[in-house]
């Protein structure tokens, strides 16, 4: 089966092949397994680069006797993983404490936050996970924060609206988060090209925080003059809780998620749990997740749902809406 390499693929293999120490090495291997496509064809690929990345990480805390620096991953939980990204003081930490049952540090100092902090934030009938990352700056940035940004589905970029100095934190956390090969874009907008061997665009929420101070307002106005045509904008107050309904209700709708309630056949539907899924997914492929014998002995579909009439039959290859009710006939 062909790999249907990409040139972000082979890009990121030519940086491994010419990398020289094992962190380079590791860094190179770690976005060609970012970028690599998913699919029967690179199987093998993958399990080749994992096992690089196994060996050269056994190789390296030998090395270190564990005395390396820190490192952190976090696992992902509920329908998608929305990393907060920003300069210090933004209020990352309070946004957190607000939005989800995580208890953060919160302080009027920068670098409150050190580690990664995930909660899960209730949104209708699910949870979207958040994580609170330490702050980004030209002068520190915790090397491991890019791995975690470049794996997370979506950022929310926090702003000091009280401070002058607004656009200098805008354009120093994305050249920072550049040099990581990550680049930040409004999420209801294009895709940008990739200028400089970019491995991850994430879409982004610009999320101008504090603006219960006094001073956000002009500020405000400035940020939406230089950056409107390239972000959403929105204005919230972590203190106040300003704007936490609507920042809730982009970030569902960035994700680009649905969900499927499933019902057997002449029961009610299960209204409790729905799959969670990418917008895109299929009867056939949401049928597979369900149970896997469903990949072969799926006969048809009925959907309950929106455009639809009820129980309408459809094909497997039909893609699902979100709150779709699907009935599946084996
Ligand atoms: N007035 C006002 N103050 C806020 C708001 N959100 C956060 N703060 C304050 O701003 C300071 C920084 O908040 P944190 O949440 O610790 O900021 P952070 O972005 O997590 O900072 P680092 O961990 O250093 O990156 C604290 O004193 C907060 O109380 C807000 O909406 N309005
Ligand atoms: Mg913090």
């Amino acid at each position: 089966m062909p790999a249907n390499l990409t040139p972000e693929y082979r890009q990121a293999e030519e940086r491994y092949r010419l990398a020289e120490t094992p962190a380079e090495k590791l860094l190179a291997l770690d976005e060609m397994m970012a970028v690599i496509p998913k699919h029967k064809g690179t199987e093998h690929m993958r399990a080749d680069i994992k096992r690089r990345i196994s060996k050269l990480k056994q190789q390296n805390d030998r090395k270190t006797h564990g005395k390396r620096g820190a490192e952190y991953n976090v696992e992902k939980e509920g329908g998608g993983q929305v990393v907060l990204v920003g300069p210090p003081n933004a209020g990352k930490s309070r946004l957190l404490s607000r939005l989800t049952n995580a208890h953060p540090d919160i302080g009027d100092y920068p670098f409150t936050t050190q580690m990664p902090l995930p909660g899960m934030m209730p949104y209708e009938d699910i949870y979207l996970q958040i994580v609170d990352l330490p702050p980004i700056t030209q002068e520190f940035t915790e090397p491991w924060m890019a791995a975690i940004v470049r794996n997370a589905d979506a950022a929310l970029f926090l702003l000091d609206m009280s401070d002058g100095a607004v656009l200098d934190q805008i354009e120093t956390t994305a050249r920072t988060l550049e040099k990581f090969r990550v680049s930040l874009y409004g999420w209801d907008r294009p895709v940008p090209p990739d200028e400089f061997g970019i491995v991850a665009a994430k879409k982004t929420i610009l999320v101008a925080n504090k603006m219960d101070e006094p001073s956000s307002f002009d500020n405000l106005e400035v940020v939406i003059e230089a950056y409107d045509g390239r972000f959403p904008i929105l204005p919230i107050s972590a203190d106040t809780g300003r704007g936490l309904e609507e920042l809730k209700q982009q970030v569902f709708k960035m994700l680009d998620i649905v969900r499927v309630y499933t019902k057997i056949p002449g029961k009610p539907p299960d209204m409790e749990t729905p799959y969670v899924v990418p917008h895109g997914t299929t009867v056939q492929e949401l049928a597979t997740m369900v149970h896997k014998d469903f990949a072969e002995r799926l006969r048809f579909a009925r959907i309950w749902g929106h455009g639809r009439f009820d129980g309408q039959m459809v094909g497997r290859d039909d893609v699902l809406e979100d709150r779709d009710v699907l009935e599946l006939h084996a």
